[in-house]
């Protein structure tokens, strides 16, 4: 009650000030750092700006030295519901945000100010106070909590995700889920947020500061409970990063399987062999598969949940083409000399972020569908719906990748058509960071025939033709009707400090053995040498 009370005395007082100041004139504040509290660690940078005129940039300096750029145009409803007079207030983002190492600089006595830049090249001086720092003290992990949202109590049944962002100068030692204060299990850790990047320019490790568990809540009883997301720094320090109120409701039918249907894509052209007219070839019935025909790749995972009651488990798969199942993994066989129309094929990037269920590393499928067999059937060519019905043994069942399924466009091409070289740039990822001289890594196929080069393009200059051949039994795993693919892998040397720091894009290429060359992909990262070690 008594806040309530402040808030609207704070309200009242910043209404009565509002008259008094023109709306020509600049307001704003840092909240952050508080020159009451020692800072350690990554020193928040934290305030906001209302100016008629707009904010091109704001600059953070420290001691009188410009530091870095802070991000901008954050929403605060404190701010919008403080100037509720202020002209365009309700689609304001008056806030701004950013962060310093404290290690940079000694202990003792520091100077923050920040510089703000309008759009009319003047620069208003905001906030100036002076900070200590302590580097002896360790500032517990900082972060947020993404999903679920702070926006009432969330209901949950089967799987359900929580992600955020966690970091800590000390480095992450783990992340832990908890339900009513007892560890249900921790998070992955480390996957990329530029965002969170961008807000700490001097604390590179916050790229890869994100986390995310996928939480089984059959393992939870229905009702509601309260979902905690802790950080533990290296050194031991724990912190709250957020807190949830979520609603646990499963019964089962709410339990149905759960997956993905990874390729092909939405819109994809589907090719079939073997179908032209005058074909002769005695149409193949069950299943549909001609090995000398060309093979489409039906490729992704699925999972499934029970009650206490019963294990939940997936039964069986479906590939159906306009509501027919041509095939199942009841057709499960060793083709191509491995196997397919299967489930249970290794998915070790599903157990990682599915760890607490039992089949996780056993969730992959593969239909190898024949597109020219079904049109030696009847299939005409042109527009069908394409999904993957997922089952479990409780007779519950789930479309992949959603209930309408996917349009798909089949096509007849004769044997003499040229299949486009596909493949994966593996290293770097998006927006890594690189130094140095390092390996481009990844692997490329041709259905059709052998790949004869793969080359490697930056910024859009030729820059050489990467070594290909290396073993690849994945690639072999999941793509058998391929010849060649257990031995796909590419890798390419290259000195980084050719490149201007800054971010860059390379780009793969194929090259058949017909002189067909098609782009196999691009990834853009960044490029940061002789930095000066902090
Ligand atoms: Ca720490
Ligand atoms: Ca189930
Ligand atoms: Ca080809």
């Amino acid at each position: 009650m008594w806040r309530w009370v402040t808030r609207c005395l704070v309200l009242a007082l910043l209404a009565q000030l509002a008259p008094a100041l023109s709306a020509q004139t600049f307001h704003g504040a840092v909240d952050k750092p508080d020159p009451a509290q020692v800072q350690s660690g990554i020193v928040p940078v934290i305030g906001w700006v209302l100016n008629p005129l707009a904010v091109s940039k704001i600059e953070l300096w420290v001691d009188d030295q410009y530091q870095h750029d802070a991000m901008l145009n954050l929403p605060r409803i404190d701010i919008i519901e403080a100037y509720p007079d202020w002209p365009g207030i309700h689609t304001a983002r008056p806030g701004f945000i950013t962060g310093f190492r404290a290690d940079r600089f000694s202990n003792g006595p520091h100077t923050v100010e920040m510089r703000v830049y309008l759009s009319d090249s003047s620069v208003q001086f905001l906030g100036r106070r002076t900070i200590n720092i302590n580097n002896t003290v360790n500032q517990a992990p900082f972060g947020y909590l993404d999903i679920p949202d702070g926006a009432g109590i969330k209901n949950v049944s089967g799987a359900f995700p929580v992600n955020g962002w966690a970091a800590d100068l000390d480095g992450i030692q783990n992340i832990e889920v908890m339900i009513d204060g007892g560890i249900l299990q921790g998070a992955m850790y480390g996957d990329p947020r530029p965002d969170v990047g961008a807000t700490y320019p001097d604390f590179t490790s916050a790229q890869f500061s994100g986390f995310v568990a996928n939480i089984d809540s059959t393992r939870i009883e229905n009702g509601v409970h309260l979902l905690t997301v802790r950080a533990i720094d290296k050194k031991g320090m724990a912190a709250t990063i957020g807190t949830r109120t979520v609603q646990v409701i499963n019964n089962d039918a709410f339990l149905k399987p759960f997956g993905y249907l990874e390729e092909p894509l939405r819109d994809a052209r589907l090719y079939g062999t073997g179908c032209a007219p005058g074909n002769d070839e005695p149409p193949v019935i069950s299943p549909p598969i001609n090995p000398e025909n060309h093979i489409t790749p039906i490729r992704g995972w699925a999972l499934d949940l029970g009650t206490r009651h019963d294990v939940g488990r997936v039964s069986y798969l479906e590939l159906m083409v306009d509501g027919v199942a041509w095939l199942t993994t009841d057709d499960c066989a060793v083709r191509f000399g491995r196997f397919a129309n299967c489930y249970g094929l290794p998915r070790y990037d599903v157990a990682r972020y599915y760890p607490t269920f039992p089949d996780a590393l056993l969730s992959g499928y593969l239909f190898t569908l024949d597109v020219g067999s079904l049109m030696n059937l009847g299939v005409r060519p042109g527009q069908h719906n394409l999904m993957v019905r997922v089952g479990d043994r409780e007779g519950t069942f789930t479309e992949l990748p959603n209930r309408d399924g996917i349009p798909v466009f089949f096509q007849c091409v004769d044997d003499t058509f040229n299949f486009a070289s596909y493949g994966f740039i593996e290293y770097p990822t998006s927006f890594d960071y690189v130094g140095g001289t390092i390996l481009f890594r990844g692997w490329a196929l041709d259905t059709d025939e052998q790949i004869v080069n793969v080359q490697l393009v930056i910024d859009g200059n030729f820059v050489g033709i990467a070594q290909y051949g290396y073993p690849r039994p994945d690639v072999g795993d999941q793509y058998p009707f391929v010849l060649n693919a257990d031995n796909s892998g590419w890798i390419f040397q290259f000195d980084t400090r050719k490149l201007t720091n800054g971010r860059h894009r390379v780009t793969a290429r194929g090259v058949d053995a017909r002189g067909e060359t098609t782009e196999i992909g691009s990834v853009d990262f960044y490029v940061a040498n002789n930095n000066p070690q902090p």
